[in-house]
């Protein structure tokens, strides 16, 4: 981190998901939002990290686990709301949902559903920038899971072989759904597996924001110096149930973390952590908290008031 006023620019993204994905968790009860919903607590400082450090025209593309990646290129909680709300002002015109949020303008190419397949639309971006001489810069988010498809691997050595201008992003929490990393892997590790390529690999602490800036930002030098794609490895822990807002520890397949394994894993604790070390005061983070909670606020209390689409829009931007 380079100042505190940096640091703070960083905070304020960290939190506004934070905020934005436990105003989901309450209201989610509601039934009001119809799309499912992969919260990201725990995973923030990834998407905040990575994108904080690439250039402004960067083209970002993701997962179903999005909201992070989304707002930190945004900001727009409006939009953000009314989407998983099913609303015609939605960033989808309410027909993403949480799923599928993107927002080309903002550099945000698409996420999807469906795991591991913006990561070869991620690699064409990045040769179409090759071919048109630009000097767009390319990152895909994706799951460890995603790495058990194959076009994961045909994806990766595509990049390689081309020397492609492309980060790809390994979210790694260690779980696909409720299996481990270990009941589903082939392979002994990560990092040691795409070693093997011809890229720059990079692991870390994805809970900390300040290794995810470091991590990025060494991986920016590196790529700029020896042009291969670069390979973060990130790590982080999912606070919450694969899908849905509620934490799932009872369901036998995980243990609950302790109150000290909750803040040493929690990336706005170790952030505000950092803070203090930079002098930010409580009162100057709390001043944050409560300024952005209230957008959250008002963003969801916007969307639930508003209209739906109307049935032609039903026929309009979708392909069959
Ligand atoms: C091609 C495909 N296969 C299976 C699924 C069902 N599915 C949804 S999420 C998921 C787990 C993916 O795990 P990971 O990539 O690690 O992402 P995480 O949910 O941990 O962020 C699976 C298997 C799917 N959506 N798409
Ligand atoms: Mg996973």
């Amino acid at each position: 981190m380079n100042s505190r006023d940096e640091a703070l620019r960083l905070y304020r993204k960290l939190l506004l998901a934070r905020l934005s994905e436990e105003k989901i968790r309450e209201l989610y009860p509601s039934n009001e939002i119809k799309s499912p919903v992969h919260l990201g607590i725990g995973g923030e400082a990834i998407p905040v990290g990575v994108c904080h450090c690439l250039p402004e025209n960067s083209k970002y593309f993701g997962t179903y686990r999005n909201h992070t990646l989304y707002l930190t290129l945004t900001g727009d909680t409006d939009g953000f709301f009314a989407e998983l709300y099913g609303r015609a002002s939605g960033a989808g015109g309410g027909k993403a949902g949480s799923m599928h949020l993107m927002a080309p303008d903002r550099g945000l190419m698409a996420t999807s559903a469906v795991v591991a397949t913006t990561i070869p639309v991620a690699v064409g971006a990045a040769m179409a920038a090759r071919y048109r001489g630009s000097d767009d810069w390319v990152a895909v988010f994706f799951g460890d899971g995603a790495m058990e498809e194959g076009v994961f691997w045909e994806s990766l050595n595509f990049a390689c072989l081309h020397k492609l201008r492309i980060l790809f992003v390994c979210e790694d929490n260690g779980l696909a759904i409720h299996s481990h990393d270990t009941t589903r892997r082939g392979f002994r590790s990560i990092p040691e597996s795409v070693g093997g390529f011809r890229c720059h690999v990079l692991s870390g602490d994805g809970s900390r924001l300040s290794t995810v800036v470091e991590k990025t930002r060494e991986a920016v030098t590196r790529m700029k110096k020896d042009s291969q794609p670069a390979f973060l490895h990130l790590t982080y822990f999912r606070f919450l149930e694969h899908v849905g807002p509620k934490e799932d520890f009872a369901a036998g397949y995980r243990p609950a973390p302790t109150e000290a394994e909750r803040g040493g894993r929690d990336p706005v604790a170790i952030f505000e952590g950092e803070l203090k070390s930079l002098k930010c005061s409580r009162p100057e983070m709390d001043a944050i908290r409560s300024e952005l909670a209230k957008q959250v606020d008002a963003s969801s209390r916007k969307a639930q008031a508003a209209p739906s689409p109307s049935p032609p829009d039903l026929l309009t931007d979708v392909f069959s």
